[in-house]
């Protein structure tokens, strides 16, 4: 008995120990490897760090600001289609900031704050980037420069950004508006959610259901209805025939069977001729019309 409960306890406290989120890491002990770029052995990273060199045309540091930026899945429920998103899409800073990001990651995945098109001369790739690989903090300082222009922030990793995960950081009066910001600007490609798309799909399913279900039975009828109407001239013909034919060899009953044959068909021809001629004639005043 004591035997079973150790191991019951051992089970227990191994699978919750597998189950449990991974430990939320604050990157603070990162190796400087040069030109801004640091890193730590736990999927930290920063690039483009720059605390104190101005950049061309700014005269000080403007203003100093700290923002936190939070990554997650859980920030594009509210964009639908979205699978992952910052808790926000648009920043503005004024000219020559000098701004702090805490980037925090609240995923169990890699995410990437990274922002684009800075001057090469003081960004390595014209780049400012922050790195968490699971949930955790990492925090970096970069100078923004004088010029009025919007900056793509995203993240990196595959699909991501096509996922929802981007942002648009305007500097002074920004250099216009970029697409597909979640909540803030149009896809480029809608998603359509609207009804018609499922509507025109069920209403053809049912058609083809319907159809399945009606082309037997109107066939049924259409074969029963035939076999009464033969059935019916069969009865009403039988007696006149055999009142005709009596008396008769068979040479003659098969000759005048061909020739009321042949009526029947000449008659039967003149019908749809007539009707042809009908429908066509029809056809002709409806397309003058038109
Ligand atoms: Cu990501």
């Amino acid at each position: 008995m004591r035997k079973l409960l150790l191991t019951a306890l051992l089970s227990i406290s191994f699978s919750s120990s597998v189950l449990a989120e991974k430990e939320f890491l604050d990157h603070t002990n990162l190796m400087d490897h040069g030109d801004g770029h640091l890193m730590d052995m736990d999927g930290g990273m920063v690039m483009g760090q720059n605390t104190d060199v101005l950049p061309g045309g700014c005269d000080k540091i403007a203003a100093e600001e700290e923002i936190t930026v939070r990554a997650g899945h859980k920030y594009a429920e509210k964009f639908p289609g979205r699978m992952f998103a910052f808790d926000k899409q648009e920043y503005h800073f004024k000219p020559c900031t000098k701004l702090t990001v805490n980037f925090i990651n609240d995923d169990n995945i890699r995410h990437q704050w990274m922002m684009h098109g800075l001057p090469k001369y003081l960004y390595p790739k014209g780049m400012f980037h922050l790195e968490v690989t699971g949930p955790g903090k990492i925090s970096g300082t970069l100078i923004f420069p004088p010029n009025d222009k919007t900056y793509l922030v995203h993240c990196d990793i595959s699909q991501h950004m096509e996922k929802g995960m981007k942002g648009q950081l305007k500097i002074g009066r920004g250099s216009g508006d970029l697409p597909s910001i979640p909540g803030v600007t149009a896809n480029v490609i809608q998603d359509d959610y609207s009804n018609s798309i499922p509507e025109v799909q069920l209403k053809s399913a049912t058609d083809k259901k319907s159809a399945k279900n009606k082309q037997p039975q109107v066939n049924d009828s259409v074969v029963s209805g035939v076999t009464i109407i033969g059935l019916a001239a069969g009865l009403l013909l039988a007696p006149l025939l055999a009142r005709k034919f009596k008396g008769m060899a068979a040479g003659e009953i098969v000759s005048s069977i061909f020739e009321l044959l042949a009526q029947v068909i000449a008659f039967v021809i003149k019908l749809i001729t007539g009707l042809i001629k009908m429908v066509s004639s029809k056809k002709a005043i409806e397309m003058s019309e038109k």
